[in-house]
């Protein structure tokens, strides 16, 4: 079968940039352990209201002084809110939702979780002083999206 000389040049670039994509893959993965993200913590979103931790979602602190705020979305709403934590600690937000797949971006940080039901999104920050921030739902929810706000209070 005769192949053009342009096809030929063409499909070994497109064959060497697949081999190069493969081996950055690869490279990266055994050199530099660059991996998919391995925590994933999973929770039934129709049994919140009776589960431990998000049942009555509320701000603890732990005895190493971190804090730990879990967090439910819901149409329309965050819980608890307002939330208040200290500045200067480490806050770990464990974010779920009871519904539909929300957002959860602390405005004005870099604080941006996905909150999608079934699962719980982890992250931790640290506000460095006191203050009130704006948690604004990111992923279009529902008619009233737009109103789904809460509040962070550090002192
Ligand atoms: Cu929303």
């Amino acid at each position: 079968m005769h192949v053009a000389l342009y096809e030929r040049i063409w499909m070994w670039a497109a064959a060497v940039l697949i081999a190069l994509f493969l081996g950055a893959i690869v490279v990266t993965t055994a050199v530099q352990a660059v991996e998919p993200p391995s925590h994933v913590e999973t929770v039934d979103p129709a049994a919140l209201a009776t589960h431990p931790e998000f049942a009555q979602p509320a701000v603890t602190t732990r005895p190493d002084g971190s804090v730990i705020v879990p967090v439910v979305t819901s149409m329309y709403a965050f819980a608890p809110d307002p939330i208040q934590v200290p500045a200067q600690v480490a806050i770990t937000f464990r974010v779920t939702s009871s519904d539909v797949l929300h957002g959860f971006q602390i405005v004005g940080t870099n604080a941006n979780a996905m909150a999608v039901p079934g699962y719980v999104s982890q992250f931790t920050i640290t506000f460095p002083q006191p203050g009130e921030y704006t948690i604004a739902c990111n992923e279009y929810c529902g008619l009233m999206h737009h109103a789904m706000v809460g509040k962070i209070i550090v002192k």
